[in-house]
């Protein structure tokens, strides 16, 4: 096994559940945390409760582990309260406890909505600017920016993993572009745990799709070669849903219903 111990945050989630199981080929001990409960620890697992706003917390949470897949947070737009204190304050403790404990290696659930005012046209790749979609958006942007400074500063090696639409079918058209199955992420978070030099990286989340809004040509250094297709799913999803309305801006741009949420109030 790559790993000895492999904390999994916000692992009651839906992304949490799927890849619960299929973690455990990936380590020895599969630490899971969360706020909510997680029911009974099985075979090979931990559990560790813990708010990620919560410094003691986390930093017991990190204590013992040698590589985190971090998918806990807020994973929606809504208020900014919730936000700042699961995915700024929660990204900042989970950082400086790794950085504390030695954690060398972290995949981070970053998400399509750090670019979500990108246009539906374009095809952009890692280097293109952030253009955050709303405060969720930014708080993911926040979150690639701060792995970053720990990677220049402390050496600690991060995978921001910009996931599409990760769900078991593709719900609109929208995310025939935007779809990873559950297998392709798992897929890739191997990847990106076990890449000899990984560096600071940043990665779409995406299936093998045709149609797509993202170029992953800057992280061929992870190896991730993706093995299901939206394409699969295309005529049901053509067949159950209306022609696009040109004019909506969920439809011009690449964050969907996101660029259009909000204000709310906190
Ligand atoms: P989810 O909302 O189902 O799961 C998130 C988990 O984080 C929940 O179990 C929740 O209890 C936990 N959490 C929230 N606030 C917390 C806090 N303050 N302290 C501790 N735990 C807290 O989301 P999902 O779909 O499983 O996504 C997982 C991660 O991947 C999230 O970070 C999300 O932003 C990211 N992501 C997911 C995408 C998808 O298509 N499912 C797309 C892009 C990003
Ligand atoms: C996300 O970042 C969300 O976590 C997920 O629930 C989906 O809405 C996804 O983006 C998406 O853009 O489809």
């Amino acid at each position: 096994k790559a790993h000895e111990k492999l904390l999994l945050t916000g692992a009651a989630g839906g992304l949490g559940q799927a890849l619960r199981e299929r973690l455990k080929a990936n380590c020895a001990t599969l630490r899971l945390s969360d706020r909510v409960s997680l029911g009974d620890a099985g075979s090979q697992e931990e559990i560790m409760l813990a708010d990620l706003a919560d410094a003691a917390a986390v930093d017991a949470m990190v204590q013992g582990v040698d590589a985190i897949v971090h998918l806990g947070g807020v994973s929606v737009e809504g208020p900014f309260g919730p936000i700042l204190q699961a995915n700024i304050l929660g990204l900042y403790n989970l950082y400086e406890a790794a950085r504390k404990h030695g954690v060398k290696r972290v995949v981070f659930a970053s998400s399509n909505h750090v670019t979500g005012f990108y246009r539906q046209s374009e095809t952009i790749n890692a280097d293109a600017p952030a253009r955050p979609d709303g405060m969720y958006g930014l708080s993911k942007a926040f979150g690639e920016d701060l792995s970053r400074f720990y990677f220049d500063r402390y050496g600690i090696e991060t995978a921001c993993v910009r996931i599409g639409s990760s769900f078991p079918e593709p719900k609109d058209r929208r995310m025939l572009a935007t779809w990873l199955s559950f297998d392709d992420l798992h897929r890739l978070i191997t990847a990106c745990l076990t890449t000899p030099v990984l560096g600071h990286s940043i990665v779409f989340g995406m299936s093998d799709n045709a149609v797509t809004w993202w170029d992953n040509s800057r992280a061929r250094h992870i190896g991730y070669v993706a093995r299901d297709s939206s394409d699969i799913f295309r005529d049901a999803v053509y067949a159950r849903t209306s022609a696009p309305d040109l004019t909506d801006p969920a439809v011009q741009f690449q964050g969907g219903g996101f660029v259009k949420a909000g204000p709310f109030a906190d």
